[in-house]
């Protein structure tokens, strides 16, 4: 953690604060001794709860009818990891920056490493981007990438992607996220088997150049920007590649990649069922990709989710390793705020899963008492554990309360000052 950043977040919690925090504690400890659950094993099971930030979203995002940036957002990707630092710095629990290339490739990997380190910061999965064409590209992927009829585009597409392995080995990631923006807007654009296949054999060339320990992930998405047939537009084509490809290929589940109404926890369950839930994108969404604040629009649903992880991690179900990384898009909030409110709907989330009676609600289960195995879920659920997810941070030295932390740094201001003048290339949120 660099000096700077650190000082900055150094002045100590108000003391009132700080006591209202311990009697708090005191008082949900008490109630959990009375369920038998210790709450210092609720403690140290967040503690151990870490997510990765991404680096597209570190600025403000946008939609395509306009942007409306902020003051003093990061313009290089120094200062992306500069901000990246900060989030981790408040919450204890967001030690590693998931890159997009070609957006945000570092000049010098191996020196970029190194100041990571400095920070604190390590490196998540390395994210491919064939769904826009670059400066000086010499095919366009106006017609996709790796479904493209031409093989010259998909074997630009396949060199795109070991590029982006290549700076992700030498910053110290073990995989690659794939989302292919490919498909068709019109029945009859595209062969819809036949770029299934293509996507297929394009995987399977990136999938034989992986590094040793590297896993690779495939992001499946319904819609958008192809609205007709996107190739890989659901679980279960994810899942046909991923299982075509080979054992080091597993599924990534971003949570506003499904249309209204579907029942994510079941598709982490099936997923898990079958050893092949490679890691999530979290996020959330009223209607589609709204690359929303994890759980500002259906907490109960990402609780849900958790419950699934945790018992899982409960059971040791083989290849249980999700990789937790974040995907969103801030419109109208500071990113970093968005970022810090995010980590903490996540470990809310992750300590609720925590409580959940296992034993109880498989006895209810099979005894096929409907309403008290749902109250089970709706206990866990419905208890305040603010407390211990703020007790986790201290522990970790991080904030009692990220966003009140943040604003009395001043970080924000003080960054507007430092870094007026320059522009850094921002997605558009309807990525
Ligand atoms: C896509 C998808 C990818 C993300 C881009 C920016 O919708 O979620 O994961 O990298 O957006
Ligand atoms: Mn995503
Ligand atoms: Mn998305």
């Amino acid at each position: 953690m660099s000096k700077v950043v650190t000082r900055m977040f150094n002045a100590p919690a108000d003391s009132d604060v700080v006591r209202a925090h311990e009697r708090d504690l005191a008082a949900l400890g008490e109630r959990f001794e009375r369920r038998g659950v210790a709450i210092e094993h609720e403690i140290e099971a967040v503690r151990g709860f870490a997510v990765a930030v991404p680096s597209w979203a570190l600025g403000t995002g946008g939609t395509r009818f306009g942007r409306f940036p902020g003051q003093g957002e990061p313009r290089l990707l120094l200062e992306k990891l500069e901000d990246a630092a900060v989030v981790h710095r408040l919450t204890g629990a967001a030690p590693r920056v998931s890159l997009h290339i070609p957006w945000d490739v570092p000049d010098d990997p191996a020196a970029f490493r190194q100041a990571a380190a400095e920070l604190g910061i390590g490196f998540d999965a390395v994210n491919s981007n064939t769904f826009q064409d670059q400066p000086g590209q010499a095919l366009s992927y106006k017609l996709g990438s790796f479904s493209h009829t031409d093989p010259a585009v998909r074997r630009q597409a396949v060199e795109h992607n070991l590029f982006a392995i290549e700076i992700g080995r030498q910053l110290g990631s073990n995989a690659i996220t794939i989302w292919l923006a490919d498909g068709s807007n019109y029945p009859g654009q595209m062969s819809l088997r036949r770029s299934f296949d293509r996507v297929l054999a394009c995987l399977q060339d990136v999938y034989s150049a992986l590094p040793n320990g590297w896993r690779l992930f495939t992001e499946h998405k319904p819609y958008e920007p192809a609205f007709y047939a996107t190739v890989v537009q659901d679980w279960g084509s994810s899942y046909l590649l991923a299982s075509a490809l080979g054992e080091r290929a597993q599924c990534l589940v971003d949570l506003g990649h499904h249309l209204p109404n579907t029942n994510v926890e079941l598709v982490v369950a099936r997923l898990l069922g079958v050893g092949k839930l490679g890691g999530f994108h979290f996020n959330d969404s009223k209607y589609g990709d709204d690359d929303l604040t994890a759980g500002s629009i259906k907490p109960y649903a990402l609780f849900l989710i958790f419950h699934e992880l945790v018992q899982a991690k409960r059971e040791r179900l083989p290849g249980f390793s999700p990789a937790y990384m974040i995907d969103q898009s801030h419109n109208i909030k500071d990113p970093l705020e968005d970022m810090l409110q995010t980590v903490d709907q996540l470990q809310l989330a992750y300590a609720k899963a925590h409580l959940v009676d296992h034993d109880a609600l498989e006895v209810y289960q099979n005894a096929g008492d409907v309403v008290m195995a749902e109250r089970i879920l709706k206990d866990a659920f419905e208890t305040d554990v603010r407390p211990v997810v703020a007790e986790a941070r201290l522990r970790n030295g991080a904030a009692l309360d990220p966003i009140a932390a943040f604003r009395a740094s001043g970080y924000r201001a003080r960054k507007a000052a430092e870094r007026s003048g320059g522009a850094v290339y921002v997605p558009p949120r309807s990525l």
